[in-house]
């Protein structure tokens, strides 16, 4: 069957030089920059700089234990070995502040 056309080198053109795009070199593709939190803000457990639902989600697989102070509990934002209502309350009493969005805010704290 013909074409008309070298298929073989269509593709490779398209191959090495990409579909209307020009190639470059993989030197020159530098990765995203990822923004570093500057605060620190009670109740936000994966440092994500808001106090958001992934820090619930934190304290609920935490939730009721007890390390009896062996080791540190995922959860535990007050420090006292046990995750419970008081962490929760801690994050409820910050929740939705973002420290990026809004570095005034007093619970916001400089690191
Ligand atoms: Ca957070
Ligand atoms: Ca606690």
């Amino acid at each position: 069957m013909d074409f008309g056309f070298d298929g073989g080198t269509a593709i490779g053109a398209l191959l090495v030089h990409g579909w209307g795009h020009e190639s470059t070199p993989d030197a020159a593709i530098a990765p995203p920059e990822i923004p570093v939190c500057q605060f620190t803000i009670e109740g936000d457990l994966d440092d994500n700089c808001a106090v958001t639902i992934g820090d619930v989600e934190i304290l609920a697989c935490g939730w009721l234990e007890d390390s009896g102070c062996l080791f540190d509990l995922d959860g535990d934002v007050n420090g006292d070995c046990v995750v419970n209502m008081v962490d929760f309350s801690l994050i409820a009493n910050h929740w939705m502040i973002d420290c990026a969005v809004v570095p005034v805010d007093l619970a916001c704290v400089s690191i």
